[in-house]
């Protein structure tokens, strides 16, 4: 018997800056992700003076054109319904909705995209998940506010949140409010779009770029659901297990501390209240917070479920020496200091794989909050290689998602209440941490390579025929 309770969702999660292009069709201004180059010509150092990076001209920016999905969403929406989708995650692009600050009136050309997007995946029996803010801070709001370090992009925010949520009431029943919050600790620029350069104090910047997100998110919830009482609003953080490296207790308080970094924004946005850890943290860390009566008071409105993506586990020590020998694991590293795990293995991009420390997540995260949650990312970068007939062969995607399912399964058993599974990626993306487009996720090749090169012809993979057969059976042959 599957483990998947009977009106689980089935999908899969996009972007709107890695997967449209049409970076200035219909009005559209830049978005941080749009002034990028990719990996080979520097993307993550010029990830971190954002506007030094505006002014240089570089040869190609992956996500201006990213896989076209500006003018192939007709034949992708139906593709991703042909493997049974009942629900479909992607976001906004925010400049193409307001192409400047402060406007009173949004960009209709740029909405009409997405009426029709969503018009049609609603035709097609797909719910519609849309993320408010998914790495696409514009850049009017990098240049004139420095992103989130100012307390306008509140209002900014909320204006977008209040049209998607007018215009789309009847159509869209879940949103997410800020794609994978806490990584703005580590990706200032994609997360809040943030310049750092010569900040005397960033990690002040950073949380007081946190807080106001955290504010705009509740607000956002409040509103939603005067708009219409049925919306699921939820939060989302990158979500990673780790592990203690030995059971020496300065590991595992290390350990402790590593994983409040990432619950600290779930733990205010599903419990209403700042924990008293993170005040403390300030204190010691001379961070002194703009935080009024209001917006306390708005934080207390918390969200209705609680979702997370999940690639990766980490393991932690307080061993300096060990250190040295960091793992591969690109996306642990990120978070903290990891040590490689023996016990597991890595995938082309150096992130492990640790299908039982989804069910450890879920876990975790359900005692914690008692909200129900949802898995909206997940999968695995591989290299993929067409066969002169125009075949994927790509089994081990297909063992990634099985196991992670069986994994998820058993955490529902355990009796973590779960809405659904988005995976990552069901079509090939340009990647957001490298800007290419080998480090292929999708059940959908797409033919485009890393210099731009191909027809974007789509083409169905193995693993497509294997999630149709995985949702069809809601979860029980796998
Ligand atoms: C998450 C992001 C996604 C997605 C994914 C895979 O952090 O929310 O946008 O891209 O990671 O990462 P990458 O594309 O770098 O492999």
């Amino acid at each position: 018997m599957s483990n998947f309770p009977k009106n689980f969702l089935w999908g899969g999660a996009t972007a709107a800056n890695q997967y449209e292009g049409g970076f200035d069709e219909d009005g559209k201004t830049l978005s941080v992700m749009d002034i990028l180059p990719d990996e080979a010509h520097g993307r993550k150092q010029a990830m971190k003076h954002p506007l030094e990076t505006m002014k240089k001209k570089y040869d190609f920016y992956p996500n201006r054109v990213s896989i076209d999905g500006y003018h192939h969403w007709e034949e992708d929406l139906e593709l991703l319904a042909g493997m049974g989708f009942n629900i479909y995650r992607m976001s906004v692009s925010w400049p193409r909705i307001f192409p400047k600050a402060n406007m009173d009136k949004p960009n209709e050309d740029g909405l009409k995209f997405y009426d029709k997007v969503i018009k049609k995946a609603n035709e097609l029996g797909m719910q519609v998940l849309i993320t408010i803010d998914h790495f696409d801070t514009p850049m009017w709001a990098v240049e004139e506010f420095n992103g989130w370090a100012d307390r306008r992009m509140i209002d900014e925010y909320l204006k977008l949140a209040k049209l998607l949520f007018t215009r789309y009431k009847d159509q869209v029943k879940y949103w997410i409010t800020f794609n994978e919050i806490n990584m703005l600790l580590h990706y200032p620029l994609f997360g809040a779009g943030l310049d750092l350069t010569g900040d005397p104090n960033p990690k002040q910047t950073q949380y007081q770029a946190a807080h106001y997100q955290l504010v705009a998110s509740a607000k956002a919830v409040t509103m939603g659901h005067k708009i219409n009482p049925n919306f699921m609003i939820g939060s989302m953080i990158a979500g990673i297990c780790n592990y203690a490296y030995t059971p020496y207790p300065q590991d595992v308080l290390q350990k402790q501390k590593v994983m409040r970094e990432s619950y600290f924004f779930p733990d205010v946005q599903a419990r209403g209240y700042y924990p008293r850890y993170a005040k403390k943290f300030f204190e010691d860390n001379n961070i002194k917070l703009d935080i009024t009566d209001d917006d306390l008071e708005a934080l207390k409105d918390t969200v209705d479920y609680v979702s997370f993506s999940y690639y990766s586990s980490g393991v932690i020590t307080t061993d300096k020496r060990l250190l040295g020998n960091t793992a591969s694991s690109n996306f642990a590293s990120t978070f903290s200091d990891s040590v490689i795990n023996p016990y597991l293995k890595a995938s082309d991009w150096g992130w492990i794989i640790d299908p039982v420390g989804l069910r450890i997540t879920m876990n975790d995260m359900y005692d914690r909050y008692q909200k129900p949650l949802m898995v909206v990312e997940n999968g695995l970068g591989a290299i993929d290689h067409v066969t002169d007939d125009d075949k994927i062969h790509d089994d081990y995607r297909i063992k990634y998602h099985k196991e992670h399912l069986e994994q998820m399964g058993l955490a529902i058993r355990d009796g973590v209440e779960c809405l659904g599974y988005t995976m990552w990626g069901p079509i090939d993306l340009v990647s957001v941490s490298t800007g290419e487009m080998s480090k292929r996720y999708g059940f959908i090749y797409v033919d485009r390579d890393n210099d731009g090169n191909g027809t974007n012809k789509r083409l169905k993979k193995d693993s497509y025929y294997w999630y149709k057969k995985a949702v069809e059976s809601n979860g029980e042959d796998l």
